[in-house]
């Protein structure tokens, strides 16, 4: 059935050029109940969930961008993704009719330069293909105040979220056995800042590549539930409201040193900051269809009813 859906999806995507395929990759996070790290009071989450494998890639921020950013009312879009050497993606046209591209080599590399709020309106139109509604309900006064948190029906409905603070810990920090590590590399120890594929314990911040690598590159260096890079190459955002005026990063960059890679670093920046360093990662309750898949799956729902009833009719 999930084949099904994905082959059917991946029909109605071919018919429309404007779109892309788009898929999450995400990793299960159990052992619910874990308490929190208690050298800081992060990490304790009360339920299972998923969480992307990898850092939100250049090549998903387009699929969206082609879909949502016709006319970026939004500014998704940052001209230094273009412009910059790290940056990876392309805008043509004018507004109206805006399409977006990836840069050669970029596809794989996390999409950077993107605020909070980008990150929250990815998130909403993975869930509900609504950039303004879905687990982060969106209005001008929310976002000038910075007080907007997750809908609790949007989310226990298995929508997606920029992931959480204590989430993105757990996720990167927790042993699975009750115990956490400095780094989200399963270790206490440095990673070494080296060019991809590297060692056991291996990441990309200050002396290693000296840009943007490709997601899940230092494929000997995962977390303990399997993430990778929450160490490095780019910061990610959390959706902790830490201030009237700040939002959560956690885990460090390319151009940053190792102590903030490490549990104990807890970053913050306004969420309107869009650097080159910034980038973000989802988490959902559920593992995370596409866009086109919701439509796809109705799809497939009304066509198993039409089915059914026809055989219904036909016994009778
Ligand atoms: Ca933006
Ligand atoms: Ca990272």
């Amino acid at each position: 059935m999930k084949k099904h859906i994905a082959l059917f999806a991946a029909g109605l995507l071919a018919a429309s050029a404007a779109s892309a395929a788009i898929n999450i990759d995400t990793v299960l996070v159990g052992d619910a109940g874990n308490a929190n790290d208690s050298t800081t009071g992060y990490g304790g989450i009360g339920y299972n969930y998923h969480i992307g494998t990898y850092e939100v890639t250049n090549s998903q921020y387009t699929a969206f961008l082609n879909a949502t950013a016709v006319t970026d009312t939004h500014s998704l879009y940052n001209t230094d993704m273009g412009s910059n050497t790290h940056g990876g993606i392309n805008q043509s046209g004018t507004s109206g009719s805006f399409s977006y591209s990836v840069k050669d080599g970029f596809g794989n590399k996390p999409v950077n330069f993107v605020s909070f709020w980008d990150a929250a309106r990815f998130s909403n139109w993975l869930s509900t293909g609504n950039t303004e509604k879905g687990v982060y309900v969106l209005d001008a006064t929310g976002i000038s105040n910075n007080t907007i948190t997750r809908n609790a029906t949007a989310w226990n409905n298995g929508g997606v979220a920029v992931a959480s603070e204590n989430e993105w810990y757990k996720a990167a920090y927790y042993d699975g056995n009750g115990g956490y590590t400095l780094y989200p590399t399963q270790s206490d120890t440095a990673p070494t800042a080296e060019n991809p594929p590297g060692g056991a314990n291996s990441a990309n911040f200050s002396g290693g590549p000296g840009t943007v690598t490709d997601v899940g590159a230092y494929t000997g260096s995962d977390s303990h539930y399997g993430t990778f890079d929450q160490g490095g190459n780019v910061w990610e955002w959390n959706d902790a409201i830490v201030s009237t005026s700040l939002r959560g990063l956690r885990g460090g960059s390319f151009n940053d040193f190792d102590f903030l890679l490490q549990s104990s670093a807890r970053n913050n920046s306004n969420p309107t900051l869009e650097l080159i360093s910034f980038g973000f990662r989802v988490s959902s309750l559920a593992p995370i269809p596409e866009p086109s898949a919701y439509a796809a799956i109705l799809g497939c729902l009304g066509l198993s009813l039409a089915l059914t009833r026809r055989k219904g009719r036909g016994i009778l």
